[in-house]
C-alpha cells in the first residue's frame, strides 16, 4: 500500500472525527452532571458534580460555574426553582465542579401528634448553602447551560420509603440488653443533625409496653437504634421492660411517611418479634430438695405400715430470681405398675423460694411401691421444671 492509498482510506475517518468534535452529542454530552444517588428522600442532601474541563478558565485558581449570565445552574423541584446556583472547582485545575443542596420537604406531621415536624424553605446560592422545598413524589432537576444553546440536565427521583424494624437477635435472656433498629430514611429530617423517633416495645407480661426513643446512629444515616433492658420484679419504666421468661417481645414503629400508592396522610404500623428466654433451662428451674414418707405431724417414718395415714412430704426450691407457677404431682404405683394414687398441688413460688409440699396416702395393701414426683409448669402446659424423682418404699 502506498501513501496515497493510505490517505484515501483514512480521509473519511478524519472528516468524521472533525465533524464529531464540532457538534456535541446532546444526548450524551461531554460535561455530564452526576449526583451521589439516583433516588432521594424528601429531606436528603444532594451532592452534585459537574465535569466541565472547558470551564477551568484559570489553571492556577479555583473556578466556579453556574452564576455566569447565560450559563446558569438551576435546581428545581415540582414548582420551585433555586437559581442561579454556584458550584466550585474541586482543585485549581481539575475541571470538576461540586456543590450540595439540602431538600427541606413540605409541612407534614411525621409522628401523628398533630403538629408538623418539618421546616420547608428554599434559599441559598451555592455551593453548599442551598435549601429546596420538595413534594413527596416527583423529582429534582439540575440544569446547566454549559455552552451557548446547550443545556445539560440531570433528574433524580424523590420518594418516601416504607420503614423497617428489627430486633438484632431472635431471643434475649435475662441479663441481656436488647437492641432494636429502625431504618426509615424519611426520618433523617436533618441530614446534619442526629434525629430520633419513638418505638413501642412490649412483652406478653406487659402488653402496653414502653415507648422508647430510637436515636439516629449518625447525622445522615436514617438508621435509628434503641436499647432496652428487662426486669422480672418491677413495673416497666424508662428503657426497662417487664418481661417473664418465654414471653414474646414486640417492637412497633408507626411510619407516617409512606410511598405511593399510600396517601400522604396514611400511617402504617411496622413490627418485629423476638423472644425473652431464661438462661436456666426449663428442666433446671425447680429442684426437688427432698421427699420422704412422714406421719401426720411431718416426722420421718422409716418403716411405714398399711392402713396408716401417711404423708409424702417434700421440699421444692425455685432456682430462679423471679416468680414461677408450678404444679407438683405425686403418682404412686404398686409393684405391677398400676397407679394407686395420683394427686397434685398447684402454686406459685417467689424468687429463690423453698416450698414445703405434702400429700396424704393411705396404703391398704402391703408390698413394694414406687412414688414418682413431677414438677410441671401447669397441668395444661406440662413443661417439666425438674427431672422426675422416683423412690421405692416397702409397706409392711
Ligand atoms: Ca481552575
Ligand atoms: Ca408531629
Ligand atoms: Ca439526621
Ligand atoms: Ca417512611
Amino acid at each position: 500500500m502506498n501513501l496515497i492509498e493510505l490517505v484515501l482510506i483514512l480521509a473519511p475517518l478524519l472528516v468524521f472525527n472533525a465533524y464529531a468534535e464540532d457538534l456535541p452529542d446532546y444526548y450524551n454530552p461531554y460535561a455530564p452532571i452526576f449526583t451521589d444517588k439516583e433516588v432521594y428522600t424528601w429531606t436528603d442532601k444532594i451532592g452534585i458534580t459537574i465535569v466541565a474541563p472547558s470551564w477551568d478558565a484559570n489553571k492556577y485558581g479555583i473556578d466556579s460555574i453556574g452564576t455566569q449570565e447565560g450559563h446558569l445552574i438551576k435546581i428545581s423541584s415540582a414548582d420551585i426553582t433555586l437559581e442561579p446556583y454556584k458550584l466550585t472547582e474541586t482543585e485549581t485545575s481539575s475541571g470538576i465542579f461540586t456543590g450540595e443542596v439540602t431538600l427541606t420537604g413540605f409541612l407534614h406531621d411525621v409522628d401523628g401528634d398533630g403538629r408538623p415536624d418539618t421546616n420547608p424553605m428554599t434559599s441559598g446560592s451555592g455551593p453548599t448553602n442551598g435549601f429546596l422545598e420538595t413534594q413527596r413524589d416527583g423529582g429534582i432537576t439540575i440544569s446547566f447551560e454549559f455552552a451557548d444553546g446547550v443545556v445539560l440536565t440531570k433528574s433524580v427521583k424523590v420518594s418516601w420509603n416504607v420503614g423497617e424494624i428489627r430486633f438484632m437477635k431472635s431471643d434475649y435472656s435475662i441479663d441481656e440488653t436488647a437492641i432494636i433498629q429502625v431504618i426509615d430514611l424519611d426520618m433523617n429530617l436533618n441530614p446534619e443533625g442526629i434525629d430520633q423517633i419513638e418505638v413501642n416495645i412490649s412483652s406478653d407480661s406487659d402488653a402496653a409496653g414502653i415507648l422508647v426513643k430510637a436515636i439516629e446512629t449518625s447525622e445522615n444515616s436514617g438508621l435509628f437504634e434503641a436499647s432496652i433492658s428487662f426486669t422480672q420484679s418491677q413495673p416497666s419504666s424508662g428503657n426497662r421492660l417487664f418481661a417473664m421468661p418465654d414471653d414474646s417481645l414486640q417492637a412497633k414503629y408507626d411510619d407516617h411517611t409512606l410511598p405511593s400508592p399510600y396517601s400522604i396522610s396514611d400511617n402504617l404500623e411496622i413490627s418485629s418479634e423476638s423472644k425473652f428466654v431464661s438462661n436456666i433451662p426449663p428442666i433446671e428451674r425447680i429442684s426437688i430438695v427432698n421427699s420422704f414418707i412422714a406421719d401426720s405431724s411431718g416426722n420421718l417414718i422409716s418403716a411405714p405400715t398399711r392402713n396408716e395415714q401417711l404423708q409424702i412430704a417434700g421440699t421444692v426450691h425455685n432456682n430462679q430470681n423471679y416468680e414461677q407457677n408450678f404444679v407438683f404431682i405425686i403418682q404412686i404405683k404398686e409393684s405391677e405398675g398400676a397407679v394407686v394414687s395420683l394427686s397434685w398441688i398447684e402454686g406459685q413460688m417467689s424468687a429463690n423460694q423453698n416450698f414445703e409440699v405434702s400429700q396424704s396416702w393411705n396404703p391398704v395393701k402391703a408390698g413394694n411401691y414406687t412414688v414418682e414426683t413431677f414438677v410441671w409448669t401447669s397441668l395444661s402446659e406440662s413443661i417439666p421444671l425438674s427431672p422426675i424423682l422416683r423412690q421405692s418404699y416397702f409397706i409392711q
